[in-house]
């Protein structure tokens, strides 16, 4: 006799900032847990799931991951977008956390088993200045990390993304206002790296996020003059729309390339993938129509020798990070996982078997993804709406942040 789906409840909780987390129980008592945050439009993925999709769910078999998947993909008719595959991947997620915990097995076994034992991964370091951002390095390679992302403030600038300045403005009453020039930081930031190799050497692997602030011909005099650096990768150095303007980064440097972490579908990535335009794919299992979807991605990458490099920024839950590391530790192209540590509250909401040492991340042992979710602690954080930056230009201009 099948199982069937008896209840699936959104919950809305902010134990540090805003988590999205749905929870499929089934009439054999098993439960699953997926994480459906969209940093700064939480309720919009909330109300998809809880107001259209929910209601779906139940009496549904649990065990056909594959066949919801297509209907709630397929059925919906406007397809892909960020809410779209965000609520999809909560529900995903859970499915396949039920269907390890009925096999009794951790989700990397029910993939295909283990490919590696830990996962590679890289944290954040940033500063005001140069020094700032250097010190900041330091502290995280006596932590251990053997990967870490680099950002640091631009002289004349007041905010931009990645570091985390004099805080001025409130982001829960309105998006607290960047600003930018890219001259100044096309100036800047070869200047940061050639001080980060001198004061570590080379075999720390430097990373940096361009955050999609350039035009495709900035990005390949960026790339162009980090080269002597020989940085890990450089993220979104263009906006993901400009799928074409990747090949003029590509042919003018070498520097290695990622993009992906505001992807939702295989289709955002094809003309990147399969004209091997980028080095690490970011498309993380939560916004990119969960653990089924990002299958498809990460053998598509294989065959054009793209390797995964998830987003793992803390507004992605505990659930994500525990999924994506049962996924790493299958998946055959694992390049690099994303970490940046949660609040210190969301461990009085969520619990995880994962663990880090030495510079790499350790998926559990426990059947399913690993991660618990407390409904009742969680009724101690309410939802409080808050805003990610916006950016203009020095001029007023209103730009990507
Ligand atoms: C960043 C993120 O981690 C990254 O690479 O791009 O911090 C991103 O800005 C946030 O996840 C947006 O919510
Ligand atoms: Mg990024």
């Amino acid at each position: 006799m099948s199982d069937r789906i008896i209840a699936a409840r959104v919950v809305v909780c902010s134990p540090g900032r805003n988590y999205v987390t749905l929870i499929i129980e089934t009439a054999s008592g098993l439960t699953g847990i997926g994480d459906a945050t969209l940093n700064g439009r939480e309720l919009a993925v909330a109300s998809y799931l809880a107001d259209h999709v929910a209601p779906l769910l139940i009496g549904r078999d649990p065990a056909q991951i594959e066949d919801i998947w297509q209907y709630l993909y397929r059925g919906a008719y406007w397809r892909r977008g960020p809410v779209t595959m965000t609520a999809i991947a909560g529900i995903d997620v859970a499915l396949w956390d039920i269907k390890a915990k009925a096999a009794g097995m951790p989700l990397y076994q029910l993939l295909g088993g283990a490919s590696r034992e830990r996962m590679l991964c890289y944290t954040h370091a940033d500063g005001a200045d140069i020094a700032e951002a250097l010190d900041a390095v330091a502290a995280k390679r006596e932590h251990g990390f053997r990967a870490v992302r680099v950002q640091a403030g631009v002289p004349g600038l007041n905010r931009i993304y990645g570091v985390h300045g004099d805080g001025a403005g409130d982001s829960y009453a309105r998006p607290i206002e960047g600003d930018w020039d890219t001259s100044a930081y096309l100036r800047h930031t070869p200047k940061l790296f050639e001080a980060a190799r001198e004061r570590f050497g080379p075999e720390l692997h430097l990373l940096h996020d361009a955050h999609h602030r350039l035009t495709p011909n900035e990005a390949a005099q960026l790339g162009r003059s980090l080269e002597p650096y020989r940085l890990f990768w450089v993220e979104d150095p263009v906006t993901a729309e400009a799928q074409e303007g990747w090949r003029r980064v590509r042919s003018q440097t070498t520097v290695p390339l990622a993009v992906g972490e505001v992807f939702n579908s295989i289709w955002d990535a094809q003309l990147l993938i399969t004209e091997r335009l980028v080095d690490y794919l970011r498309a993380t299992i939560v916004h990119a129509g969960g653990i089924t979807h990002v299958r498809r991605i990460a053998d598509l990458c294989a065959l054009y020798s793209v390797r995964t490099g998830f987003h793992g920024a803390n507004d992605l839950s505990p659930v994500t990070m525990g999924a994506a590391l049962h996924f790493g530790r299958w998946v055959p192209n694992f390049g690099i996982q994303e970490y940046a540590a949660h609040p210190a509250q969301a461990e009085e909401v969520f619990g995880w078997d994962w663990s880090y040492a030495g510079g790499h991340l350790l998926s559990g042992e426990a059947a399913g993804h690993g991660v618990t979710f407390d409904e009742q602690a969680a009724a101690r954080f309410p939802y409080r709406r808050q805003y990610l930056d916006v950016n203009r230009l020095t001029d007023g201009t209103m730009w990507d942040w």
